[in-house]
Order: C-alpha cells, then structure tokens, then sequence
C-alpha cells in the first residue's frame, strides 16, 4: 500500500519584510511576486496618527453596503465597490466622491493624511504617485475603516471587479496599503493565504457576499500579522486574506487601493 505522507511547503517568495521605509526594490519585489507584504512601522509620526484618530473618533461613520459586506465594516469615505453596476462605476459615486471631500475638510485637520501616505509610499518610486483617475476625474483618495468585527475571507482584483479599466491606465499589479490608527490588544489580526481566485473558488463564496468561507483557503500557506499603530502596509492584495475580529478597542486603519500603471506611475483610489 502507498501511503501519503503529507509535506510541508514553504514558498521562499511567499513572505512578508519588515523595513524603515518603501524603497524602489521591495515595491518591485512585490509588484512581481517576490514577496507578498511590505510592513513599515511609524510610518507617520505618532502626533499625525492621533490627531486623525481623535479627529475620526468623532466622525460619523458609515457602512459598506450590508447585503455584501457583513459583519458590517464602517468607513469614513467612499469605497467605489459600493458603486459598481454592472461591471462600471455607477453615476452615484461621483457626488458621493464630492461630498466626501467636503466631510474630510469638515474634520479640520492640519494635514491632508492621505497625502502624506502617497509621498511615504512614493518617496522612492521612479513612476512617482497620484490618486487616480477616471474618465478624467478623480477617484476618492482612500477610506478611514473599522472591521472591528473582521473582513471575511476575500481578494481584491480590480481586474476582476470592474469591466475594462477603472482608472485612464492600464493596470499591471495591484497593492493594498493600509496605515493603522487603531488596534485592539486582542484581535485584529490581517491574515494573508498564498492563493489567488481561481473559478473553483466560487463554490465557497458566502451569499452574496464579498467573502469567501474560510474552507477556499483550507491547508494554504499563509502568515499572520498584528500591524501597530504608526504602520503602514502594503501587500498584494489579489492573495485572499481575512482580518479577525476585535475585542476590547476599534480597529481603524486609513486604506487605498494602489495599481501600478504600465506607465509606472502608482494610482490610488478609495
Ligand atoms: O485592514 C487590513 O489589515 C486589511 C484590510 C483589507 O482587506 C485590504 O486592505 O484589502
Ligand atoms: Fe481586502
């Protein structure tokens, strides 16, 4: 009889680096698969990341759309998921966007903290960094959230969400960058799978929903980690990846979707 002896695999590219700041050659390992998250602590000075949190403590949040995105995530700002019909950016986002601008401004801070995110991730980039652009007009920078009940397990591919390009480039990989303002001490956790959608995976999608069930990941490699405040990480986002829940304290972290045009040039968009 044969018997299976199960082995454990390690992908040496599948990793997540720690480092003092974004530089030109770990954006390139990642934009090509070489590894899968950069972490850089204190990001932002300590000051700027709690006057944003004092300033968003008081803030009124919404939700993400609770047919797709449950347990509920809240966000201060607007998440172009939330405005797609049929394959396009729906009419909607645009005064949504707008709006948006005016409730940022309304919190009255001294920095525009999206803004200094794009020039620490863009200090070192060539290409350089801009919020993107759609039909000429500009996407919303980012989103302030808190999955204070987690995100399920899910990918983000904007190839795959939206029909054509999103943004007036073309697209050739894709980050997700958060920088946390808030942790608990218990949870909170960003797990990252080394798996991309495959049209298998559909068999596990959760009604309706942005997420899978945890079982599409089953017996995948994967690593965990429990960002700080301060942090800012940037991960290839079309790997599946979850964040556990909460206990004890919010969990907010500004986020922007980051594509890499075939230009060079990093785009972000909210
Ligand atoms: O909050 C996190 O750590 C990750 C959230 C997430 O799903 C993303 O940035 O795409
Ligand atoms: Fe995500």
């Amino acid at each position: 009889m044969i018997s299976v002896i199960e082995s454990v695999s390690h992908d040496s590219f599948f990793k997540s680096v720690t480092t003092d700041h974004f530089d030109r050659g770990r954006i390139s390992d990642l934009a090509a698969g070489r590894i899968a998250a950069i972490r850089v602590p204190d990001l932002l000075p300590r000051s700027i990341c709690e006057e944003v949190l004092e300033a968003l403590t008081q803030a009124k949040f919404e939700s993400y759309g609770q047919e797709r995105v449950y347990p509920t995530v809240l966000r201060f700002g607007v998440g172009v998921s939330d405005h797609r019909h049929g394959g396009a950016v729906a009419d909607s986002y645009w005064p949504a966007v707008r709006e948006n601008e005016d409730r940022w401004r309304s919190l009255g801070l001294s920095i525009d903290p999206f803004e200094l995110c794009r020039k620490a991730i863009g200090t070192d980039w060539p290409g350089g960094i801009a919020v993107g652009r759609s039909g000429g007009r500009q996407m919303c920078p980012g989103v302030a959230r808190e999955p204070n009940d987690g995100f399920q397990v899910h990918f983000d591919n904007v190839l795959r969400e939206f029909k054509g390009n999103l943004l007036d480039a073309n697209i050739i990989s894709q980050f997700a960058f958060n920088l946390y303002l808030s942790m608990p001490d218990d949870g909170g956790e960003t797990v990252v799978w080394r798996h991309r959608w495959s049209p298998a995976d559909e068999a596990f999608r959760l009604p309706n929903s942005y997420g899978f069930s945890e079982d599409v990941v089953a017996g995948v490699e994967s690593f965990v980690l429990k960002p700080a405040v301060g942090e800012g990480l940037l991960f290839d986002p079309r790997n599946y990846h979850a964040v556990r829940p909460s206990r004890g304290a919010r969990r907010m972290a500004l986020g922007m979707s980051i594509g890499l045009s075939d230009t060079g040039q990093l785009l972000t968009w909210g």
